[in-house]
């Protein structure tokens, strides 16, 4: 499997966030692509490439001028006022408050922003962007006749709406990805999101809409972040009504339970008719995540990979969460060799 990479990740470097009443070092760190790219290289799945540049014309089609250009700029305005340290919100427009865009950079931060968790540095902008055109660059690579990709983006994306940055994410690379399928003709695509956590961004691009399916299996938002989204009644509206499938689950999950609803979601998929699906792989399902409460193994990773080969559609994989550092690499590749295990049984297993 072809995997597209950039090294501009590295321009991202987030300082601190607030979890639970304390300042930690924030989970989403470098080290996390770092470890999946080593992982891909021992395993020798395939070429790496780096990304090409399909411009911010693509990425307008899923997040508004107006946010980019904030995003954008962000950073230059924060310098001017000799801005210390990265940037986060800390005021955000809550029910009773209005919905008008403040003039001043923090009431416009938290104008496009739903939670502290979203930091923006120096190289943010870069970054993401970077990661949007891996996501792009993949894309084409499927829409030209590969049966499979993995765009192995970071920041991740899928809490990214379309003007709103927030858990970890600032440019929805899946989103746009699927777009990009929509723009080249297809007519319809499935997501397929695996996170940990609900995919809140990608869900409200979509939710009105009947030629992108939205599947998302997840820790039960009653009791987890994104908290606000994510539940089983929220099934699509309009013309979108029927193409949003949620599947949140209780702490503690297995595999036993979560392989019952990736089943589902697959049938679904499958019935949906859908000419490619797009897996938003988050890892931090792992049992050892740090901020996570799902029981998933390693070899559990290998079973996913399978179950969705099973589908026998084209598969882009979007790298979204994951912070159990030392094992992302061995979970978000197993997802990866699974799938190929399926999908070309001939090709003799590599070394190990
Ligand atoms: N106490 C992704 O996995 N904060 N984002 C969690 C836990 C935000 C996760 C706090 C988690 C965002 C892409
Ligand atoms: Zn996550």
């Amino acid at each position: 499997m072809l995997t597209i990479y950039s090294d501009d990740h590295h321009l991202h470097h987030g300082s601190c966030e607030l979890i639970d009443g304390k300042l930690m070092p924030c989970f989403e760190m470098p080290k996390r692509a770092d470890h999946i790219l080593q992982r891909v290289k021992d395993r020798n799945i395939g070429e790496i490439r780096e990304p090409q540049d399909f411009g911010r014309t693509p990425i307008e089609r899923i997040h508004t001028a107006d946010y980019l250009n904030f995003f954008e700029g962000a950073w230059a305005r924060w310098q001017e006022q000799d801005g210390n340290g990265d940037l986060l919100p800390y005021t955000w427009p809550a029910r009773t408050l209005s919905q008008r865009l403040p003039t001043s950079l923090h009431g416009q931060l938290g104008y496009y922003s739903f939670d502290a968790g979203a930091p923006i540095t120096a190289g943010t902008w870069q970054a993401a962007y970077s990661a949007a055109q891996v996501a792009l660059t993949a894309q084409r690579e499927i829409a030209d006749g590969a049966h499979c990709a993995f765009a192995l983006c970071r920041p991740p994306g899928h809490h990214a709406a379309s003007d709103v940055m927030g858990g970890y994410c600032y440019l929805n690379n899946a989103a746009i990805a699927a777009q990009a399928f929509i723009d080249q003709g297809y007519k319809r695509v499935a997501i397929l999101d695996v996170d940990y956590h609900h995919g809140n961004g990608t869900q409200s691009i979509f939710y009105s809409r009947s030629d992108v399916l939205f599947t998302s299996i997840h820790g039960d938002p009653l009791a987890e972040f994104p908290f606000f989204l994510g539940h089983a009644d929220e099934h699509g509206e309009g013309a979108g009504e029927g193409f949003n499938i949620n599947y949140p689950l209780p702490a503690g999950s297995a595999w036993d339970s979560w392989g019952a609803a990736l089943d589902d979601a697959c049938t679904r998929i499958n019935t949906f008719d859908a000419e490619v699906v797009i897996v938003s792989l988050g890892v931090d399902t792992y049992k050892e995540d740090p901020i996570s409460q799902f029981k998933l193994d390693s070899p559990d990773y290998l079973s996913m990979g399978e179950r969705i080969a099973a589908m026998g559609l084209p598969t882009l994989f979007v790298m979204e969460g994951g912070y159990a550092v030392e094992a992302i690499g061995v979970n978000a590749v197993n997802v990866l060799e699974g799938f190929e295990n399926v999908c070309r049984p001939n090709n003799s297993k590599k070394d190990a």
